[in-house]
């Protein structure tokens, strides 16, 4: 069986857990799926896991191998083994979300093959328990991802929102498809174990989400852009006020923050969010892609 999933970027961002063995988060989390992601094709195998990524075999001591196993061993029935062949159609750990398109892929291709016919709510949670992010990659559009308060997780789950925009679009502009020096796991604990700006988090989140759902709803794009962006930089300045810092921008990624702000100043309508890595994404309405590839002629930029 072979499923598909997308990956999504966050607007309203996850950082901080208060259960780090089932990915439950402090916070609600509001985000939206790109038309890219990951396909992953799982088959039964006789006696033994066989993973690849991108068509080249992981070793079964390999961290990539032993977190989907880890996963899948929740799940599966006892004495089964499995071939999972993960394809991403964008880089792996370069801070574009692999591991959300990825966990959701594999948790829809297990309901193929064991036959689970779970409901996509039921899969959210499942998918969750792999990465937090691949809750929300179980649907396309704007998702929001509900915190819930129970302490196994079973209201800690995504929804798709209500809400059509055919024009609204996010792409990547692309410095670095190096691996990040820290991960995302850990800097989300060192974060929330060390960071003092970290107590005005849940705030922040609590006040940006009742105003990003509004903007969505009256497809007020400059709204949308000025919170995604407010939202990106206070999660970056709590993480920045963790011991040791964490700082994921590299100086390409603070001179195309400007770039961004120089070109609105001009009248072009754009906005970047940024993820746990340095490369930026770039919020913007379909009638502007064309300005953005003439203005930035030298930016690696994945446009959609
Ligand atoms: C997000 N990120 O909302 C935030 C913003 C990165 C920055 O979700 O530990 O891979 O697997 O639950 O989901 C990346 O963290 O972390 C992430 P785990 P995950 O998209």
């Amino acid at each position: 069986v072979s499923a598909f999933a997308p990956t999504n970027i966050a607007l309203i961002k996850y950082w901080g857990k208060r259960n780090q063995e089932l990915n439950l988060p402090i916070t609600n989390s509001l985000s939206f799926a790109l038309p890219v992601g990951t396909t992953t094709s799982l088959s039964s195998h006789q006696d033994h896991d066989v993973v690849t990524l991108n068509g080249t075999l992981q070793g079964h001591d390999s961290a990539f191998t032993k977190r989907l196993v880890n996963f899948v061993n929740k799940f599966r029935p006892h004495n089964s083994f499995l071939k999972i062949d993960t394809v991403n159609q964008i880089p792996t750990a370069a801070g574009l979300a692999s591991s959300a398109s990825g966990f959701a892929a594999l948790t829809l291709a297990m309901n193929e093959l064991f036959n689970w016919k779970r409901s996509p709510h039921e899969l959210s949670i499942i998918a969750r328990q792999g990465s937090g992010s691949a809750c929300r990659s179980l649907f396309s559009g704007f998702v929001e991802w509900h915190k819930g308060s129970q302490d196994n997780g079973e209201d800690s789950f995504a929804e798709p929102l209500n809400i059509l925009w055919p024009e609204f679009k996010m792409g990547l502009w692309i410095f670095s498809e190096k691996e990040k020096p820290i991960d995302s796991r850990k800097a989300m604990q060192q974060t929330v174990a060390t960071s003092p700006l970290f107590s005005a988090w849940p705030e922040i989140v609590a006040s940006d989400l009742a105003k990003m759902r509004q903007a969505l709803i009256e497809h007020n794009f400059s709204q949308v852009g000025e919170i995604a962006e407010h939202n990106a930089l206070s999660m970056h300045a709590m993480m920045m006020g963790a011991t040791p810092p964490i700082l994921y921008w590299l100086k390409e990624s603070v001179e195309a923050m400007h770039q961004v702000w120089r070109l609105r100043k001009t009248g072009v309508e754009v906005y970047f969010t940024m993820d746990a890595g340095p490369n930026l994404k770039l919020i913007y309405l379909e009638e502007t892609k064309p300005l953005l590839q003439r203005l930035l002629p030298h930016a690696n930029l994945i446009l959609f």
